[in-house]
């Protein structure tokens, strides 16, 4: 039987939407040759979480949003508050959720980043899982989790992004009666009627206490990790094709598990680090925030100056093909590159790199290149991701 899953979309305050509704994607991990070497280490955000309250001007100086707008995920007429994030002890940012099993009674929390420009590289959180409540009756079906996302521009938008690191539910929830962990790696999805198209992985065990969550987005595959253990590998289609922010939140699926008066539950976050576009071993990322702790580093943010990474090279792909007859062969006849349309293996396009990896956005200043794609992508922009080989400047 399907689990039954709700997505986390409506943050920027865009299209809100909710739903709770069958997952049809099948769990896959799959053993995939070739791990990347590590790459260098380019952008960096790091985040001790030293603030004082959700109205810390430096909080908002550092790029989070306390979420105050409502709507989806959880239960309907829940109410968002920036009150609901709090900096309870030295570097700890606490999202705290509550409920009496009512909408009108119900308190969700949810801090993410206001812009949207992460995409391949590392990401990594060390956060804390509770199995129960801090206070009322422990049984609701409460939502622990730490993602990226993007907006979904329409049904069934083949851009959309989405990486869930974790959402744990340690009272179970979607069709589960225990502790359960997914990761989830979403293609798209369609709200009504709802079709979802994602892959996940999942752990029925209990995660309660502290845990290192890193992830790696490099070379068309997404690789999950808890605690240094390879939880999931997820690939194809599924690979993210456009930056994304980064969030935390925690909030119910429902309030069918909700016995007594309110309940409130907590989620504790140490740190959270993002590297743009280097591949580092969870090793490597603890010892990075050990360091970054050493020094008094409690906030460093160089992802727009510390330019893109050149990833390692994927060798779970094809090489690239020689064009047959009649294909672009240079500048002259390759078209331009387009966010929307899908390129194959040994495709050839020209584009000049945007200045921050968004497409939209202002371009680099280097000029038009001609690219080659090495594998299938769609929404990958040549110059930010190792979907495109550099074939020089036109
Ligand atoms: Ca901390």
């Amino acid at each position: 039987m399907s689990p039954l899953r709700s997505n986390r979309s409506g943050t920027l305050g865009l299209a809100a939407v909710l739903i709770a509704a069958s997952l049809t994607g099948v769990a896959m991990t799959t053993a995939v040759a070739g791990e990347p070497a590590a790459a260098a280490e380019c952008g960096t955000l790091f985040d001790d979480f030293n603030y004082t309250s959700a109205s810390d001007p430096a909080l908002s100086a550092h790029g989070w949003v306390p979420r105050s707008y409502a709507g989806g995920p959880g239960v309907p007429g829940a109410t968002w508050s920036p009150a609901q994030i709090t900096f309870p002890s030295n570097g700890i940012m606490q999202m705290s959720a509550s409920t009496d099993g009512t909408g009108a009674g119900t308190r969700q929390a949810e801090l993410y980043t206001s812009r949207k420009r992460y995409f391949e590289g590392t990401y990594a959180s060390r956060i804390r899982f509770a199995d129960t409540p801090a206070s009322g009756a422990d049984g609701d079906h409460i939502v622990q989790t730490f993602f990226t996302i993007s907006p979904l521009n329409g049904d069934l938008d083949p851009t959309y992004s989405e990486l869930d690191f974790t959402e744990y539910l340690p009272n179970g929830g979607w069709g589960e009666q225990g502790p359960v962990n997914y990761q989830t790696t979403w293609y798209t999805y369609r709200a009504d009627p709802w079709f979802a198209d994602n892959v996940h992985s999942q752990q029925y065990q209990s995660f309660n206490g502290w845990h290192d969550l890193v992830a790696q987005v490099s070379g068309g595959h997404v690789k999950y990790y808890i605690d240094g253990v390879l939880v999931g590998d997820h690939s194809g289609k599924y690979y993210p094709r456009q930056t994304m922010t980064i969030n935390f939140n925690l909030w119910f699926i429902d309030t069918a598990g909700h016995t007594g008066a309110a309940s409130t539950y907590v989620e504790q976050v140490d740190w959270v680090y993002y590297a743009k576009g280097g591949v580092f071993s969870p090793a490597q990322v603890t010892a990075k925030a050990a360091a970054y702790r050493q020094a008094g580093t409690a906030f460093l943010d160089t992802v727009d100056s510390g330019g893109p990474c050149t990833g390692p090279s994927p060798t779970a792909t094809t090489s690239p093909t020689t064009s047959p007859t009649g294909q672009p062969t240079d500048c002259d006849d390759a078209p331009r590159w387009s966010f929307g349309s899908v390129y194959q293996g040994g495709s050839l396009v020209v584009h000049e790199r945007s200045k921050y990896g968004d497409p939209a956005g202002p371009p680099s200043g280097d000029g038009a290149h001609l690219w080659r794609s090495k594998w299938w992508s769609q929404g990958s922009e040549p110059g930010w991701t190792g979907v495109w080989e550099d074939l020089g400047r036109c």
